[in-house]
């Protein structure tokens, strides 16, 4: 049985779903996305992305044709029709088809694709031993030029800084904002700990607001541990005794090496490994 996707409230077998080469989507990265998963056929944080996909589209002027509601119900019936329960969920809505310009207004409407698939998972012994990583050259978008905080198609940022770390041999990245600051990885937000406090950059420095982050940081304040959203440098995370990464499809990842310089002890800390179990727990419960 081949996959099925979601595109404008019809299920399309994957070799026949299809969007316009004219869609403005493709031709200037204009939509916006969503990354989520399911684990035993339950979304995890389901209104959480939603609402961060809504806010992306209220961002650049699309209006998402359908309600949120509708969008959940679409949501599941993909997975149920590909018989998915622990899935990877993009959602993808784009400008639309147009003319051969950037005019807006000149697309037809918004085109809402659900595409379900299994997870694409790090290999169980980057947890074990921990990521090294490296800051790249590439600066994350300025705030006031594109904002980080909208998750749009336009991904080329990312793309530019995730290819420096591929060629460095790392499968993660460090960006800095335009301050120099740390922002966040191409996928990933980032944490530290030092005297066992729990800091991340917060949202203003350039990031995009994790669902995975906010939860870690939840997490964290129950479990009695100090969270602080403030500015950090390249040497905040040089001398961290823990550092870890939290996304979607990462969900909490020890890093143990930045720029060559090892963090704490060399391998993952014990606040990291606590956050990443309680995590575990949270999405599976
Ligand atoms: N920063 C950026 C730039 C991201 O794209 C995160 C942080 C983590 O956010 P969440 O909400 O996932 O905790 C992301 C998320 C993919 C993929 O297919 C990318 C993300 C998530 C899931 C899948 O590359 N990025």
């Amino acid at each position: 049985m081949s996959l099925k996707i979601f595109i404008n409230g019809q299920l399309f077998d994957k070799d026949d779903a299809k969007i316009s080469v004219y869609d403005h989507g493709l031709l200037y990265g204009d939509g916006v996305f969503e990354g989520l998963r399911s684990y035993s056929g339950r979304v995890f944080r389901l209104e959480q992305h939603l609402r961060r996909l809504w806010d992306s589209a209220k961002a650049i002027w699309l209006e998402i044709p359908m309600s949120r509601e509708a969008m959940a119900a679409a949501i599941n019936e993909t997975l149920r029709a590909n018989k998915l329960t622990d899935a990877y969920i993009r959602l993808v809505v784009t400008r639309g088809a147009g003319s051969l310009g950037l005019d807006p207004n000149r697309t037809s409407h918004p085109q809402v694709i659900i595409i379900t698939d299994k997870i694409q998972l790090y290999p169980e012994e980057m947890y074990e031993k921990g990521l090294e990583i490296i800051t790249v050259n590439t600066q994350r978008n300025h705030p006031a030029a594109l904002s980080p905080r909208i998750k749009s198609l336009n991904y080329l940022n990312n793309i530019l800084a995730k290819i420096e770390g591929l060629q460095a041999g790392c499968v993660e990245a460090l960006m800095l904002n335009h301050k120099g600051e740390v922002a966040e990885c191409t996928g990933d937000n980032i944490f530290l700990v030092r005297d066992g406090i729990l800091s991340t950059p917060p949202k203003d420095a350039g990031i995009l607001e994790g669902v995975t982050r906010e939860a870690v940081m939840e997490l964290a304040t129950q479990a009695g541990i100090q969270v602080r959203e403030i500015p950090l440098t390249k040497h905040d995370v040089y001398i961290a005794d823990e550092c870890f990464l939290t996304g979607t499809a990462a969900e909490v990842i020890p890093v143990v090496k930045v720029d060559s310089r090892v963090i704490g002890a060399g391998t993952p800390g014990k606040m990291t490994r606590d956050l990443k179990q309680r995590f575990h727990r949270l999405a599976r419960e």
